[in-house]
């Protein structure tokens, strides 16, 4: 692979190609970020890029990975730590080189002693996270401590797996130096974020030593964070985007994404901050009520799409967006069964929220997978769907979208569309497919298995008839009349 790489020639960039206008020379790892995917490329690090180019400073940022080889991070190396970010829509293209990573480090290539050295570093006041929902490895609000890479991580602290223990073991290192307060900010998609992070973190730290526990707690903040980008995988079609807009060249660190951006922070710093509102992020005290905005308007429709639109046989949302049964059940759900679970402060407007989405799942530019998006279920539906239907039994409200889109995932784990097969991605992908073989072929005993899954399905659902047979009944009229004529039947 490195035989055919060259680095980026900046010289000979396209005059479209806008470069960072700030000093890099001056920029030292301030902020540490755990887990350099393609959201962190084009939100976290595109809002401290944006940043520095309005207040410059030196708040730079080091990418850190646990997973995977180095290759990539040895190219971002190779190119100065620039990289290209292409954001785009049916309207318009804009192209950028972002410049506010300075410094990577990856476990395969540094070991993992420089990555909990570097935690430690004076200069270092935020540790950043995505990590996706299954990387907190937080079980019923509490640390799963039948987590095996936890149980690892607390036998041998000295070498971490998961971001959790590498997290408790830089804070150790760093009460150790005597090298002050720091903020750990999650920026991932789940409900309070800021205090399941907190949960883990000090739950660990609990486990292995009460000092250090104290420690963290008079030392170390925990901000909740609402993130918002849709920011696809790459596809080879967005590869080809990247380098006809670099002018041939070949930038593997590359992203597309949509223009769209919002980012409301919890300020609850111990140890200062980048000023992240001149990049339009909202400095907030209470993120909590545009989280559960998110989670359940934004991806309670994506999760909804992702089972029911891929089985229906739509690859992309765009694709589900085409569809004017699926375009107008998903406004639905959002305007009439997610919409009143909840509660805004001041003038946001649901419904034009809702609007503005439904034009940002079109953007037919993104190619936005929804077999990529439907990975993940178990982890991702309590805060998307299912919080929301315990509101409607409450108030004895209609919410039979949220239903299908349960059944909608009941079905899709079966990994069978139509006889075609495809790849289950979930940390609980074994125990669902024993669950599948097992009581596949009895509709009536799969799904009860399938609600007894206590990490998913609450107890106060379960124990609702009027939620079990209404699952039941969804499940059972997807399997009699196919998917796409269940969601057409919902506007019965
Ligand atoms: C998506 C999100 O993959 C998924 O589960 O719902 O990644 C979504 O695109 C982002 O949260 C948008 O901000």
């Amino acid at each position: 692979m490195s035989a055919e790489f060259s680095p980026l020639d900046l010289a000979n960039l396209p005059a479209t190609v806008e470069k960072p206008s700030y000093d890099r020379s001056v920029l030292k790892p301030r902020i540490a970020h755990i887990g350099f995917g393609a959201f962190a490329r084009a939100h976290t690090a595109m809002h401290l890029h944006e940043t520095l180019a309005a207040v410059g400073g030196d708040w730079g940022m080091r990418v850190i990975e646990l997973f995977g080889t180095a290759d990539l991070f040895d190219k971002l190396a190779q190119n100065d730590y620039f990289y290209t970010l292409v954001e785009t829509s049916d309207d318009d293209t804009n192209l950028r080189l972002l410049g506010a990573v300075c410094d990577t480090q990856h476990v395969a290539r540094d070991g993992i002693e420089a990555l909990v050295n570097g935690l430690a570093e004076e200069q270092l006041k935020i540790i950043s996270l995505t990590v996706t929902e299954k990387g907190y490895c937080v079980k019923n609000d509490a640390l799963d401590t039948d987590n095996a890479m936890i149980q690892h991580d607390l036998e041998n602290i000295a070498a971490p797996k998961t971001a959790i223990g590498l997290i408790v073991a830089g804070l150790a290192k760093r009460k150790e130096l005597g090298n002050g307060p720091i903020t750990v900010m999650s920026c991932d998609n789940l409900p309070n974020n800021g205090v399941l992070t907190g949960i883990a973190v000090r739950e660990f730290a609990q486990k292995l030593d009460g000092e250090l526990a104290a420690w963290i707690e008079e030392n170390v903040s925990f901000p909740s964070t609402m993130v918002d980008r849709i920011v696809p995988a790459l596809t080879d079609e967005s590869r080809a985007l990247i380098k006809e807009s670099l002018g041939g060249q070949t930038d593997l660190n590359g992203i597309v994404c949509e223009p769209f951006r919002q980012w409301v922070v919890e300020d609850n710093f111990k140890a200062g901050r980048p000023e992240w509102e001149k990049a339009g992020a909202q400095l907030v005290a209470d993120v909590e009520p545009f989280e559960e905005m998110k989670l359940r308007t934004l991806n309670g429709s994506h999760s909804f799409l992702a089972y029911l639109g891929f089985l229906a046989g739509k690859e992309t949302i765009a694709e589900c967006m085409a569809d004017p049964v699926f375009a107008a059940e998903t406004r639905k759900l959002m305007v009439d069964e997610q919409r009143p679970t909840l509660h805004m402060p001041g003038d946001v407007d649901l419904v034009a929220y809702a609007d503005m989405l439904l034009k940002r799942f079109a953007n037919s530019q993104l190619k936005h997978r929804t077999w990529q998006i439907a990975s993940d279920g178990t982890q991702k539906m309590p805060q998307r769907w299912l919080n929301s239907v315990r509101h409607h039994l409450k108030a004895g409200t209609d919410h039979r979208h949220l239903i299908l889109g349960v059944a909608g995932w009941m079905h899709y784990i079966r990994q069978d569309r139509n006889g075609e097969s495809y790849e289950l991605q979930d940390p609980m992908a074994e125990q669902l497919q024993s669950i599948v073989a097992e009581k596949g072929a009895d509709a009536k005993a799969y799904v009860d298995a399938l609600l007894a899954l206590d990490t998913v399905f609450p107890q106060d659902l379960v124990g609702d008839e009027r939620f079990t047979k209404a699952v039941h009944d969804a499940y059972a009229k997807v399997a009699a009349v196919g998917t796409a004529a269940a969601v057409a039947a919902l506007a019965a």
